[in-house]
């Protein structure tokens, strides 16, 4: 069987590669930039833009072999009426969902601080999921369109580990996708925030999956496929 050396042991590949999908989450100026709603919540953003490079070079690998590539926004409509008050009224009372700020409206959907950076910008080809949620599965297609293209396995990158990227990997999980996330191409404003996820999602023999990293990833696919 085909695997890509991972832990907490091997990540076993679909049989055929079409069924893999690189799932990006959140890569968005507004959590990358400095000036965006991540840094106005007191964060160093730095730690978000050190994982930029290793996430292109997996991106550009997906792009060579022509497989599935599913892009995550966090975003809500102008009017916010798909925003609970469970979310709108968490964090700086002075800076909310809605608000402005140097970067356009926070997390609403075209304004330009809710745009993916221009490093991973998507192709027109390419899937982006609105999302109003933490998790990329809650009130949005993603089930439905994993589904249409029969996509089984995920690998899992993106911001910020311990919320986004963990809630979705949890939600994928829970609903069968046999789910990796690359560790050198997911980050958090806190480092220990980030290592914590790692080692609980692969506790217990891989309870939610598998962690590896970019280079092993790349490595695999590029010889697969030649
Ligand atoms: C947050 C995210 N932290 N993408 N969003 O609100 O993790």
């Amino acid at each position: 069987m085909n695997t890509i050396p991972a832990l907490p042991y091997d990540y076993p590949l679909p049989t055929s590669l079409d069924h893999l999908a690189l799932v990006i989450i959140d890569m968005q100026r507004d959590f990358l930039e400095p000036g965006g709603f991540g840094e106005a919540l007191g964060n160093d953003v730095s730690q978000l833009q050190a994982i930029v490079p290793q996430l292109e070079t997996l991106l550009q690998t997906f792009r060579e072999l022509d497989l599935p590539i599913i892009h995550t926004q966090e975003c809500h409509e102008p009017n916010l009426s798909d925003c609970p008050n469970s979310k709108l009224k968490r964090g700086n009372a002075n800076l909310r969902i809605g608000d402005r700020s140097a970067m356009g409206r926070i997390l609403v959907r075209g304004e330009p601080g809710n745009a993916i950076i221009p490093a991973l910008a998507p192709r027109p080809h390419e899937i982006v999921v609105h999302k109003p949620g933490k998790g990329a599965f809650y009130n949005t297609p993603l089930s439905s369109i994993l589904q249409k293209y029969e996509i089984t396995h995920l690998l899992i990158t993106g911001v910020t580990t311990e919320v986004c990227v963990q809630s979705t990997m949890r939600e994928a999980n829970d609903r069968g996708y046999e789910c990796l996330l690359v560790e050198d191409c997911t980050a958090s404003y806190f480092s220990a925030f980030k290592a914590a996820t790692i080692e609980m999602l692969r506790a217990q023999g891989g309870i939610i999956g598998w962690t590896s990293t970019a280079d092993k990833i790349c490595q695999k696919l590029s010889k697969a496929l030649s």
